[in-house]
């Protein structure tokens, strides 16, 4: 008897080709965050952060973005001593602190469902460590989030988005600190108690995988030599787990402050495809896969998994933990998982392939099989709906998409009341993610949204430029922070608009016009 191969799994692709409408209440919307979008910077007694001494500096290269989200004491210093925005465009961003209210009436025209945005901690705690919130930081959260309610808009909101108080940067050493732990807790406490029934949705600290891949960004630790022989990945680990404990934390209080709320976390999923067949390069893809999901391990499963427990072992990282912080993670786990997709990455046991290309936050070795962005990210639909029914069956709680988009030099034409924007190309880029998203909710994924990220155009993360363009609203500012700031509707608002309002089912039609 010779073994033939099952025909049916040798000729038949994996079903593909669902219609229809998303499920009912499914929560469409945008997202950005507050460091990103708001300018206001030294407004009403807010305190300078993290993310207003990172400078625009131009350059061409985006293979190793990571370099432009670092900062030196000495860069602290200078822009310390940097008065007003000019250099420092997260300083003044879209100035959406000022023109919010113009910006909400737009959200609504879009059909916007829900908003996934930030608070910035340092408009409530200025310094980090103040004895009491700045009210005046509470107060523009607050008439926000109401106004949002008033138009049926869901607030989805992240506790810290790349950004924290620049004082518990500077005087603290950031995240590697375990005080600072204490601060976000009465920080969190803080809010959870003002935004009880505004806020249903919280989510903790944003990609929180960011403060191993770059530090200072993702977790406020000032870039400096290493001490000899430490590695120096070990102080990304140590503040990762002081996140990890006052996510646990937040969500304990969110438990008992906010009950109606649910808590989630958020993960950069980078996907690792294999660079070949080789099992050895199976291998290395699924441990790179895992280093990236152990983040949802902890905040999903409550514990650490063997992966980066061997690792540790086989680096000799030594992450200090008190007694009762495992405890404390196996009890306060998460409702659902919040993440970011852009793109997929891919593994191979060949150091010299790496490098070729750019990604989000990291770069990597360029797929032949896929063409890339302006940036050099990988243009991969498919690969969303490979994430989704991969976190499905690892943790089977709901998911949220709540940031994918495209970063693109929008071209803006016309002029006064004809102004537009012929994004077609980001229209095709949501028409062919969001027909993935249809298959994996078609494959039985539960999906709570799908916010794009950015809504308006914002000054982007890894570069700070405002001519990385995300939004389905375009904002007349330059990466110098020129410009009337005016907002015009890009042909995908069009488009969104009426997605939205026919809960996906126009997900195959033309752009609209600007009608
Ligand atoms: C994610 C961040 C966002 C956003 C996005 C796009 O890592 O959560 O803040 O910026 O990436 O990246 P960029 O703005 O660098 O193009």
């Amino acid at each position: 008897m010779t073994h033939t191969a099952d025909k049916r799994t040798a000729t038949d692709p994996s079903p593909h080709g669902a219609s229809g409408t998303f499920p009912d209440g499914f929560l469409w919307g945008t997202a950005f965050a507050a460091n990103q979008v708001e300018g206001g910077f030294d407004q009403d007694g807010k305190g300078l952060s993290q993310a207003d001494v990172i400078p625009f500096r131009k350059t061409g290269d985006y293979v190793d973005i990571t370099s432009l989200m670092k900062a030196t004491d000495a860069q602290i210093a200078e822009a310390i001593a940097s008065p007003g925005a000019a250099g420092y465009p997260k300083r003044s961003a879209s100035d959406f602190y000022n023109r919010w209210e113009g910006d909400v009436k737009l959200f609504a025209e879009l059909g916007m469902k829900s908003l996934r945005m930030s608070i910035a901690w340092s408009r409530i705690f200025p310094n980090g460590d103040d004895a009491a919130p700045n009210e005046e930081g509470l107060l523009f959260y607050e008439r926000l989030f109401t106004r949002l309610r008033e138009r049926g808009i869901e607030p989805v909101v992240t506790m810290s988005h790349y950004e924290m108080p620049l004082h518990l940067v500077t005087e603290y050493g950031g995240w590697s600190n375990r005080a600072v732990v204490g601060f976000f807790e009465t920080y969190a406490k803080t809010i959870l108690t003002r935004y009880r029934g505004l806020v249903r949705y919280w989510l903790t600290f944003n990609e929180i995988n960011t403060t191993l891949i770059e530090p200072y960004t993702g977790g406020g630790i000032i870039e400096r030599e290493p001490a000899d022989g430490v590695d120096p990945r070990q102080a990304g680990y140590q503040a990762l787990h002081h996140q990890f404990v006052a996510s646990a934390l937040a969500t304990k209080a969110a438990r008992e402050i906010a009950p109606d709320a649910q808590v989630g976390c958020m993960l950069a999923r980078m996907a690792h495809y294999p660079a070949t067949s080789a099992p050895a390069d199976i291998v290395r893809a699924q441990w790179d896969n895992n280093m990236n999901l152990f983040h949802t391990d902890v905040q999903v499963r409550g514990r650490y998994s063997g992966t980066v427990r061997r690792f540790w072992r086989d680096t000799g990282i030594q992450v200090a933990m008190e007694p009762g912080d495992e405890a404390l993670l196996a009890a306060n786990t998460v409702d659902f998982i919040s993440f970011s997709y852009y793109m997929s990455l891919v593994s191979s046991v060949s150091p010299e392939l790496y490098g070729a290309t750019g990604g989000n936050l990291f770069s990597t070795i360029k797929n032949p099989h896929l063409q890339t962005t302006e940036w050099g990210w990988h243009l991969d639909p498919e690969g969303l709906r490979y994430v989704l029914n991969d976190l499905w069956d690892r943790y089977q709680v709901p998911l949220f998409i709540v940031e994918n988009g495209l970063g693109a030099t929008d071209v803006l034409e016309g002029t006064g009341a004809d102004r537009a924007v012929h994004d077609e190309y980001r229209i095709d880029y949501f028409r062919q993610h969001l027909q993935q998203v249809r298959e994996a909710i078609e494959d039985g994924v539960d999906l709570l949204g799908y916010t794009s990220w950015g809504g308006l155009d914002i000054v982007s993360a890894s570069t700070s430029q405002m001519t990385k363009r995300y939004g389905v609203i375009y904002v007349d500012f330059d990466d110098e922070g020129a410009g009337s700031g005016d907002r015009i509707r890009k042909d995908s608002f069009h488009w969104y608009r009426e997605l939205i309002a026919s809960n996906g089912a126009t997900l195959e039609a033309l752009p609209a016009t600007g009608a």
